[in-house]
C-alpha cells in the first residue's frame, strides 16, 4: 500500500508505536522553534531537566509576540531567552528579525524533516513539505533535549486542489474555503495533506498561508509536497542543498478526500468571532470599516506586502480608517525598503508596524468601542483584539486594501483587475540578526540572566485515588485557549509569572472565576465539545494547575490542549453521552473515585453529591500518560525517570 506524505515522514522519524490510525505513536524530531511567549516557560522546564545542550538538528528561540516593553518584564524576559538559548545550543532569533513562522519558513525549514514549535501556527512549516507540528512548551522542551515526540498517529485527509485562482482571489481565500467546509472541528485528529495539478499553481509563500491556517480546523498539522517550486524558493533563499523532492504514493490512501476548484473562488470573509464563520466578501459589501491590519505569520510574506504596495501605490487610504502593516521579516522589510515598494505603502497612509505579531496577538493597536478591524491574520476570537466589543474579520491582503481604500468591505475585483508578482530569484540575504549558541567549552562560563518577572513553576501532586471537587466554572463549545487565559499587551508580559497571570483566567468569560477558583482550592471545570482550541499556549493548563483545578469534564478537546493538561497533570475527562453535560452545573459537589483504576480501564464514577446523580466518564490514556498523570505532570514524570 502507498504512503501519503506525511506518513513517509512519520515513518522515518518513528521511535516507537505503529503507525496505526488512532493509536499513540512517538516520533524523532529533527528541529526546534520557541516564541517568546511561551518560550520563558519552554526554558524553564527545559533547565529544570538539568540538561547541557539540546539534541536537535536546529533549535531557535524567536521574540515576536512580546515586543513592546512598557516595563522591564519583556526586556527581562528576552534577555532571560537570549542568555540560556547561548548557554543551551540555541540559535536565537532578536527582537525585530521577524515572526518565528515566517523567519523559519525562509531561513531554517526543510522538506522532508520535522520540526514542533510552542506556537499553534508551527504548521506553517508544512507549505515547504516540513512535517510541522505546534505543541505545548513542555513537550518543546524534551524534544530539545533529545525525547520523542508523541502523537496519536492521525487520519489522512487529502484536499485535492484543480484549476487556477482568479485574479484577486488568494491563497487566504483557499484557507478561509476550506474552514467553511470544515468548521474548526473539521480537522481534528487528522493530517491535511494538499495535492492535485492546483498545487503547482502556488509558491511556497501562498503554501505556507494555507497550512498556517490548517490550525484553525483544529487539523494535527497540513503539509504539501515537496516540488520544483520548493526547490526554487530554497534557491532563492540561498540554501538549494536543503531541498529534498516529496510526493505521495500514486497509490496512497486517505480517509476523505475534498476537492476544491481554485477558478471557481471567490473572496471570502471570516466574520466575528470565529474563523470558519464565513461568507462572500460581496455579501457582506458596504459594511463601514475603522481598521485594516495587514500581516501576521498567515499573511506578511514578501509576495503579499509587494501586492499590497502595488494596490495602494498612488492612491490615499480613506481617512475613516486606520491601516497598519507589520512586514512578518526582517528579510520582507529590507526587500519592500529597497524596491521602493515600502514608499508606496508609507505614501498611502500606512502605520508601519514593527516585524512581529503586533495586532494578533493584541500587542497594541486596539479596535476602537465597537469597531470593525479587518484583518490579514488567523484568529478572530472574541476579546483578542483587546477591544472586546469590536467586529474582527478575517480577510486576504487583497480585500484588506480594497476596505482601507474604501472605507467599507469590498469586493477586491473592484479595486483592481489584479496584480502578479514574480517570486525574486534571489531573496536579501542577512542572518545577522540571529545569534548562534557558544561552543559547548564557552558555554560552560555563561551565566543566564533572569529577572524579578520570572517566578517559579506551580506546584504539582501526585494523583490521589479519590477526588473530592467543586464543578468551579461551566461553559459551552468551542471554549478557545484565548478564554482560558487571555492575552494581549497588559497581559502577555507576565507569561513568566503564573501567579499574575491567573487573575485573568477566563476573565471575559466570568470576571469572578478566578478568585472562585482559589477559594474551592480543589475544583474542575465543565466545558462543551472541542474545549481548548486555538492557541499552543501551556498557560491556559498551567494557570488552571495553579488555580487547583484537578480535571476537566468536556464533550470534546482540541488536541494540543489536551496534551497540555495532561503534561500539567490535570486530567481530561470526557462525558460518557453527550447529555450527560446537562446533569452537572456551577457550584455542584462531586467526588471521583477510584481513579487509579478508572483512568487505566477508561471509565471514571462521577457522584454529584449536590443532585445525587450518578455518571460515567470516559477517557483513553496510553501507559505513559497514566504515568504522567499519576506523577503530577510531565516535569514530575520526567524527573522521576532520572
Ligand atoms: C496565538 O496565535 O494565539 C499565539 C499567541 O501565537 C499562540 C501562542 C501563545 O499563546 O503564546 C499560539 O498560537 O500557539
Ligand atoms: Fe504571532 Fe499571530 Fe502568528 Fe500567533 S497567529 S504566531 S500571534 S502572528
Amino acid at each position: 500500500m502507498g504512503l501519503t506524505i506525511a506518513e513517509k515522514i512519520i515513518k522515518s522519524h518513528l521511535v516507537s508505536g505503529e503507525m496505526i490510525k488512532g493509536q499513540e505513536i512517538a516520533i524523532k524530531i529533527d528541529q526546534t522553534l520557541t516564541q517568546d511567549a511561551t518560550g520563558t516557560m519552554a526554558y524553564l522546564e527545559f533547565e529544570t531537566m538539568g540538561l547541557k545542550r539540546v539534541k536537535t538538528e536546529r533549535s531557535v528561540a524567536y521574540i515576536d509576540h512580546n515586543t513592546l516593553q512598557c516595563g522591564f518584564e519583556n526586556a527581562d524576559d528576552h534577555r532571560y531567552i537570549q542568555s540560556v538559548a547561548k548557554k543551551h545550543g540555541i540559535y536565537f532569533s532578536r527582537p525585530g528579525n521577524g515572526i518565528c513562522h515566517q523567519v523559519h519558513l525562509e531561513r531554517f525549514s526543510r522538506p522532508g524533516k520535522t520540526l514542533i514549535g510552542s506556537d499553534s501556527h508551527t504548521p506553517t512549516g508544512g507549505g515547504i513539505g516540513m512535517l510541522s507540528f505546534g505543541a505545548g512548551g513542555l513537550d518543546v522542551a524534551v524534544a530539545m533535549g533529545g525525547g520523542a515526540y508523541y502523537i496519536t498517529m492521525p487520519k489522512m485527509y487529502k484536499v485535492n486542489l484543480t484549476g487556477k485562482l482568479s485574479p484577486m482571489v488568494t491563497a487566504k481565500d483557499v484557507s478561509l474555503e476550506i474552514l467553511r467546509i470544515l468548521s474548526v472541528k473539521g480537522g481534528v485528529g487528522a493530517i491535511i495533506e494538499w495535492g492535485g495539478e492546483g498545487v503547482k499553481t502556488l509558491s511556497v509563500p501562498e503554501r505556507a498561508t494555507i497550512t498556517n491556517m490548517g490550525t484553525e480546523l483544529g487539523a494535527t498539522t497540513s503539509i504539501f509536497p515537496s516540488d520544483e517550486i520548493t526547490r526554487e524558493f530554497l534557491l532563492a533563499q540561498g540554501r538549494v542543498e536543503d531541498y529534498i523532492p516529496l510526493t505521495a504514493d500514486a497509490d496512497a490512501v486517505y480517509d476523505k478526500i475534498i476537492d476544491i476548484n481554485l477558478s471557481e473562488l471567490e473572496p471570502l470573509i471570516a466574520c466575528p468571532h470565529s474563523p470558519d464563520n464565513v461568507k462572500k466578501v460581496s455579501e457582506l459589501k458596504g459594511v463601514k470599516v475603522n481598521q485594516v491590519c495587514i500581516g501576521s505569520c498567515t499573511n506578511s510574506s514578501y509576495q503579499d506586502l509587494v501586492k499590497v504596495a502595488t494596490l495602494l501605490k498612488g492612491k490615499k487610504i480613506s481617512e475613516d480608517v486606520s491601516l497598519s502593516v507589520s512586514p512578518g521579516s526582517k528579510q520582507v522589510l529590507t526587500m519592500l525598503s529597497s524596491s521602493g515598494a515600502l514608499n508606496d505603502i508609507i505614501s498611502a497612509g500606512a502605520r508601519i508596524l514593527e516585524c512581529a505579531c503586533g495586532p494578533c496577538i493584541g500587542m497594541g493597536f486596539s479596535p476602537n468601542s465597537a469597531g470593525v478591524s479587518l484583518r490579514t491574520f488567523n484568529r478572530n476570537f472574541l476579546g483578542r483584539s483587546g477591544t472586546k466589543d469590536a467586529g474582527v474579520y478575517l480577510v486576504s491582503p487583497e480585500t484588506a486594501v480594497a476596505a482601507a481604500l474604501t472605507g467599507e468591505i469590498t469586493d477586491p475585483r473592484l479595486i483592481s483587475s489584479g496584480v502578479t508578482v514574480e517570486m525574486p530569484k534571489a531573496f536579501s540575504i542577512d542572518d545577522s540578526a540571529v545569534i548562534p549558541p557558544a561552543s559547548e567549552s564557552d558555554a560552560e562560563s555563561l551565566e543566564v540572566l533572569r529577572g524579578p518577572n520570572i517566578k517559579p513553576f506551580p506546584t504539582t501532586y501526585p494523583l490521589e485515588d479519590e477526588l473530592k471537587v467543586a464543578v468551579g466554572l461551566k461553559v459551552g463549545d468551542n471554549i478557545t485557549t484565548d478564554h482560558i487565559m487571555p492575552a494581549g499587551a497588559k497581559i502577555l508580559p507576565y507569561r513568566s509569572n503564573i501567579p499574575y497571570l491567573s487573575k485573568f483566567c477566563f476573565s471575559v468569560v466570568d470576571e469572578g472565576y478566578s478568585e472562585r477558583a482559589l477559594a474551592l482550592k480543589s475544583s474542575v471545570i465543565v466545558g462543551g465539545e472541542n474545549y481548548g482550541q486555538g492557541s499552543s499556549r501551556e498557560h491556559a493548563a498551567l494557570v488552571p494547575l495553579y488555580l487547583g483545578v484537578k480535571a476537566v469534564i468536556a464533550k470534546s478537546f482540541a488536541r494540543i490542549h489536551i496534551a497540555n493538561l495532561i503534561n500539567a497533570g490535570i486530567i481530561p475527562l470526557t462525558f460518557e453521552n453527550a447529555s450527560d453535560y446537562e446533569s452537572v452545573s456551577e457550584g455542584d459537589n462531586l467526588v471521583l473515585e477510584d481513579l487509579y483504576n478508572g483512568i487505566k480501564n477508561g471509565a471514571i464514577r462521577l457522584k454529584n453529591t449536590t443532585t445525587q446523580k450518578e455518571l460515567i466518564l470516559k477517557c483513553s490514556f496510553t501507559e505513559r500518560q497514566i504515568d504522567i498523570i499519576k506523577a503530577g505532570g510531565l516535569l514530575a514524570y520526567t524527573k522521576n525517570q532520572k
